[in-house]
């Protein structure tokens, strides 16, 4: 399924692994983040594009520039996002806006924005895929991440409610979300500070790897047109809850 995909958050963990992943299964690729450095030093043709996938106009700009000199994305990753300890009682109102807008308004502007490419190209197909969380599913019992639990749980919304509307409108283009626990990157590292209980079983237990997460968008990529997996829930085998 087409040529061109693009990776929100993909300077960093699974984003970074995606754009090494997808190149070597022959599809070119484009990774946005804010920090460029780290896909500017992939020595694989992936293009790299400074972008805050929260701000409107970066992410037209972004469209725009790729539709100019691709011919257009046919397939978004939406994988940027981010999670703060910050727990209900007690967090800060700066950082439930900044989860807020990269986790639920950025993944909406730039599906909104690749979906309007493909219409304007008259392109029928194409594939979203949205990084949810296992979070976006099920209350978590560390009560710090409940905010983080929330945006995911807008994700599983916004995936479903995607799925309906593209389908009323007649289009071809498939969306599907994956929903990991815990898997071995830097947002990984950062959590663990947290939640020292927690911390003391994953350092004993293997977590998911990024490469895990790219096969799962893989396969996914590799479906026929006709089956739509709406989503792949995928714990470490020895996770507790
Ligand atoms: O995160 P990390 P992961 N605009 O922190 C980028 C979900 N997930 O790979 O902008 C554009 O290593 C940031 O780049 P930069 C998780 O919720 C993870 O683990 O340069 N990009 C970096 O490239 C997330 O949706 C686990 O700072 C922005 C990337 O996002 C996805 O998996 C478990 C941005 C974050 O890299 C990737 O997470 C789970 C912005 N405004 C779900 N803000 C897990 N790791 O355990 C941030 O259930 N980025």
């Amino acid at each position: 399924i087409g040529k061109v995909a693009l990776v929100t958050g993909a300077s960093a963990g699974i984003g970074l692994q995606l754009l090494k992943s997808l190149t070597n299964s022959g599809i070119r690729c484009v990774g946005c983040a804010r920090n460029i450095s780290k896909i500017e030093e992939l020595s694989n043709g992936v293009i790299a594009h400074r972008c805050d996938v929260s701000n409107d106009t970066e992410v037209k700009f972004m469209f725009e520039m790729l539709r100019e000199k691709l011919g257009g994305v046919d397939i978004l990753i939406n994988n940027a996002g981010l999670s703060h300890y910050s727990p209900l009682l007690t967090g800060s109102t700066e950082e439930w806006r900044e989860m807020l807008q990269v986790n639920i308004l950025g993944l909406s502007i730039c599906t909104r924005e690749f979906l309007q490419q493909l219409k304007s190209r008259l392109v029928e197909t194409g594939y979203v895929v949205n990084l949810c969380s296992m979070s976006g599913h099920r209350v978590l019992t560390d009560p710090n991440y409940h905010f983080y639990a929330a945006t995911k749980y807008a994700v599983t919304a916004l995936t479903e409610g995607l799925r309906q509307e593209l389908r009323a409108t007649g289009s071809g283009v498939k969306v599907s979300q994956i929903s990991p626990g815990l898997v071995d990157t830097e947002f990984k590292g950062r959590a663990m500070k947290d939640m020292t209980a927690a911390k003391v079983y994953y350092e004993s237990n293997p977590v998911l790897t990024c490469e895990d997460i790219s096969q799962s968008v893989l396969y996914l990529l590799s479906t026929p047109q006709h089956v739509s997996v709406h989503d792949i829930l995928m714990r470490p085998t020895r996770e507790l809850k």
